[in-house]
């Protein structure tokens, strides 16, 4: 093992030169499939993880429920106070952990940083909620009654989360999860294990600490095995997927098919809408931010770009030059500000897009090929990209799916309504932004025949959103929400419960029953 890697690991007391368990429970353990952790700027494997076998598995299904039926039980303020305590174990190792995310998801120093940033503020607004989630007092229309809606922990939630947020998805997931008096199983993304052992480790030094199972935060590495296994369960309750459209249509049906709860996080297909009254200095580095940051692999990155006739060339010199600069490499180097895709299928998703536009003879401004001179060889880098292409049809795979890659279309248009049908004419409907410093394009973008998905922004770019609102999308995106907002009201099951206080028995609607 490098030296890097192995002083991150060991920063975050993950032995190296061991095959890990990837599995917890309570205890850890691991007899199933050996899964490899390769970086992916040196192609090096950090590590071998033991994940779970069937039997390991189903037993962790057990210790979920057997911790859901205690910690239930335990008052929500308290279970906030074990949330604050979780919040700040994540703020001691923020910075080991931000390395860690970098050396094996691959994305920038200050962007892993920030991602267990984002774990620990939504963990700060779930100590909050637990005791704010409120339910509600009703007016009964019969004398002497009231009515309650009272939410109560629903169960065993499972997370199945995807390798390009490794830690926060599963952050925004576990804090109100946890608030809502649930026990919560992840079953990370096979190739990104040691982000999710590094967590479970601190979170669950702190369950440990205050008399709390550990499988109130379980988990469960593996591949599709385990993942289809755990989202056919009909011990689990709810299970919240972020991942592909193609995934989680089949993951939506299975869950359907037994009547569970399911929150759905799939593709973005994500556009910025620039205005002829706009500031580019703010709008070209946010669009640059929106389509280069995590190397294009964000749910939320900016793939679509519509241009006003009027600034649409001026608009593009900019961003082409901003593209020039970009700093590519190691992502652990602080001045590293484009790092590789993940993985070899994110190169190829790269590879085909780029094959497409130019047989559609589209038009590519910049970039187009991987990077393959040392030291990019032994990485999946590849270079950022802007197309025009040869018309703006709906139907055309390169316009309506996601890729997954740094690859960014653009297109020129005259007028606002225009853009916004271009804009919802993608069966995603995840987020998307306007530039505009007219008040009257705004407000058209954001109302009733404005924007569709389900993150709409003005001067503030696709990707990047704070955890204090609902995050998630409509459409194919898969209507879930996550985080803010009204998020927590899925995480537990709601009773409506009528109380007579009387010492009469009236039927609602006034029906007559008497004998
Ligand atoms: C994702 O890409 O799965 O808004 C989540 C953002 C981040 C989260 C992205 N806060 O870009």
């Amino acid at each position: 093992l490098s030296t890097r890697a192995a002083d991150i690991l060991s920063s975050l007391d993950i032995p190296t030169s061991v095959e890990l368990p990837g599995v917890y429970d309570g205890n850890w353990v691991g007899n199933g499939d050996i899964m490899e952790s390769v970086c992916p700027t040196t192609g090096e494997v950090l590590a071998r993880v033991k994940t779970a076998s069937p039997e390991e598995l189903q037993h962790a299904l057990i210790k979920s429920r057997e911790a859901y039926r205690f910690f239930r039980t335990v008052p929500a303020p308290r279970r906030g106070e074990i949330l604050r305590q979780i919040r700040q174990a994540l703020s001691d190792k923020r910075d080991a952990l931000g390395a860690l995310v970098s050396l094996e998801m691959g994305k920038i120093r200050t962007e892993g940083v920030g991602e267990v940033q984002e774990f620990v503020d939504i963990c700060d607004y779930a100590v909050g909620l637990s005791r704010m989630m409120n339910g509600n007092v009703v007016s009964s229309e019969r004398p002497g009654h009231t009515i309650l809606e009272v939410p109560n922990p629903l169960g065993v939630v499972a997370v199945l989360s995807a390798f390009n947020f490794p830690v926060a998805v599963y952050g925004w997931n576990l804090a109100l999860s946890m608030a809502a008096g649930n026990a919560t199983l992840w079953k990370p993304s096979p190739s990104t294990p040691l982000c999710s052992i590094a967590v479970t480790k601190i979170v669950a030094g702190v369950l440990e600490k205050n008399g709390i199972p550990g499988a109130v935060a379980g988990l469960v590495t593996g591949g599709k095995d385990v993942g289809e296994a755990v989202v056919e369960s009909r011990d689990v309750d709810m299970v919240s997927f972020t991942g592909s459209e193609a995934i989680g249509r089949i993951v939506g049906k299975t869950v359907q098919s037994r009547f569970g709860k399911i929150l759905l996080e799939l593709g973005g297909n994500n556009a910025s809408v620039v205005m002829p009254d706009a500031d580019l200095s703010v709008a070209v580095p946010s669009v640059f931010f929106g389509s280069i940051g995590t190397a294009g692999q964000r749910c939320t990155s900016t793939r679509r770009l519509y241009l006003h006739r009027k600034i649409a060339s001026e608009f593009l010199e900019l961003l082409q030059k901003m593209y020039g600069s970009i700093r590519v490499g190691d992502p652990l180097v602080s001045s590293t500000l484009l790092g590789p895709l993940h993985n070899t299928t994110g190169v190829n998703i790269f590879t085909d897009a780029v094959k497409h536009l130019r047989d559609s003879e589209a038009n590519i401004l910049t970039g187009g090929s991987r990077y393959s001179e040392t030291p990019f060889d032994k990485g999946n880098f590849v270079q950022p990209t802007i197309a025009i292409p040869k018309s703006v049809d709906p139907t055309d795979k390169i316009w309506s799916t996601e890729t997954f890659a740094p690859v960014l279309c653009a297109a020129v248009f005259d007028e606002l309504e225009e853009a916004i049908e271009w804009n919802n004419a993608v069966p995603q409907g995840l987020s998307s932004s306007l530039w505009t410093r007219d008040l009257r394009n705004m407000g058209k973008w954001i109302g009733p025949s404005g924007s569709d998905t389900g993150i709409v922004n003005v001067n503030v770019g696709t990707s990047g959103a704070e955890i204090g609102a609902a995050f998630g999308g409509n459409k194919s995106t898969g209507w879930g929400r996550e985080s803010g907002g009204d998020a927590w009201k899925q995480y537990v099951r709601w009773s409506a419960c009528t109380i007579n206080f009387s010492d009469e028995a009236p039927l609602a609607q006034g029906v007559d029953f008497s004998v």
